[in-house]
């Protein structure tokens, strides 16, 4: 008869799920890998080259799903800093999540480990400020964000020329006024011109500084009158970001504030495609940069909620084919 009493443990990893405007967000609070390196971003370099294992663990299906971006808190190397943050993804490692650091926040809090009020967090992308202004709702003021490149004219088959910018807001962003209209009902066509604009960019040689991949493309359609838009937002993986996304918001207020669509201090509302709503505003940034920006980099500060979902182990038996997760490719061979 079986032991019913005694079960084999397989490793486990815990983790906090949360939503921000209903895009997922996966905090590891333990069982996560110990990174080795005397700086943050030799820990960095150190979850990237030997972690990738976790990673796909902890997102893909079966434990995780595409749409979902993961969250490691770890030693900062800033003593100005609470914590470190690295996030990822189902297709890699991001810079800088605006809507995971808000997911970081609602859970601390959660877990009773975040004070309401200011901290800081250090990021690949560089040092945030995050406002835990109660349990669910939060600010982030970003890194430095600009316009790289204005007004580039791509070729896409169906669509004929498409202007945008190249900006950065933490990620790397091609931002262009939707040719079509963004509803779901068109979120087929939308990803797959997603997917088309990255090609053209690339064929261009179009890249963000140091040879970054220009890897989101951002829809939106603005209402400069009501200091408003709708965006949708492809990420690298070919999944969209089903809230108003805190690094492409602040890559787009930059270009607002190049056009002098929107002024320092005035709030702009961004509502993406399943109607989650970020607010935003920016300030300049006068700190010297080596960076050939087009206008002056700002730096955003943007204001959303998010909701702890479910607290869960997530278990990695030996035995287990998909322990490592399954990443599915439609289209692909
Ligand atoms: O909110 O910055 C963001 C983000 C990036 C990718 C998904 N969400």
């Amino acid at each position: 008869m079986t032991n019913l009493t005694s079960p084999k443990k397989s490793p486990s990893i815990s983790v906090v799920d949360s939503h921000t405007e209903g895009e997922p967000t996966r905090v590891v609070i333990a069982g996560g890998p110990e990174l080795k390196g005397a700086t943050f971003s030799q820990r960095w370099e150190d979850l990237q080259s030997n972690y990738d294992d976790f990673r796909r663990t902890v997102i893909l299906e079966p434990r995780g799903y595409e749409a979902m971006v993961g969250a490691l808190l770890c030693e900062p190397d800033s003593d100005e800093c609470a914590a470190g943050i690295m996030f990822f993804n189902n297709h890699g490692y991001l810079d800088m999540c605006g809507h995971g650091t808000i997911g970081v926040a609602a859970t601390l809090a959660h877990l009773q480990r975040m004070e309401l009020g200011k901290s800081k967090f250090q990021t690949p992308a560089g040092i945030i400020e995050v406002d835990l202004l109660n349990q669910n709702e939060v600010t982030i003021t970003n890194v430095s964000s600009y316009l790289l490149h204005a007004d580039v004219a791509i070729q896409v088959a169906g669509y004929g020329e498409l202007v945008g910018d190249v900006a950065y807001g933490g990620n790397w962003f091609f931002n262009v006024h939707s040719p079509v209209e963004l509803s779901l009902a068109n979120g087929d066509q939308l990803l797959s011109l997603a997917g088309a604009i990255r090609v053209e960019l690339l064929k261009l040689d179009l890249a963000g500084v140091d040879t970054a991949r220009i890897d989101h493309i951002q829809f939106f359609t603005p209402d400069f009158d009501n200091q408003h838009s709708h965006n949708f937002v492809v990420c690298p993986g070919g999944q969209f970001d089903r809230s108003p996304c805190g690094t492409g918001t602040s890559s787009l207020l930059a270009c607002l504030g190049f056009r002098d669509q929107l002024a320092a201090g005035e709030s702009w509302q961004q509502t993406s495609l399943t109607g989650g709503q970020f607010s935003g505003t920016y300030q300049v940034d006068k700190t010297e940069t080596d960076v050939a920006t087009v206008g002056s980099p700002v730096i955003p500060t943007i204001t959303g909620r998010a909701f702890v979902c479910s607290e869960a182990n997530l278990i990695q038996n030996p035995e287990d084919p998909y322990r490592l997760g399954n990443e599915i490719k439609w289209g692909q061979v």
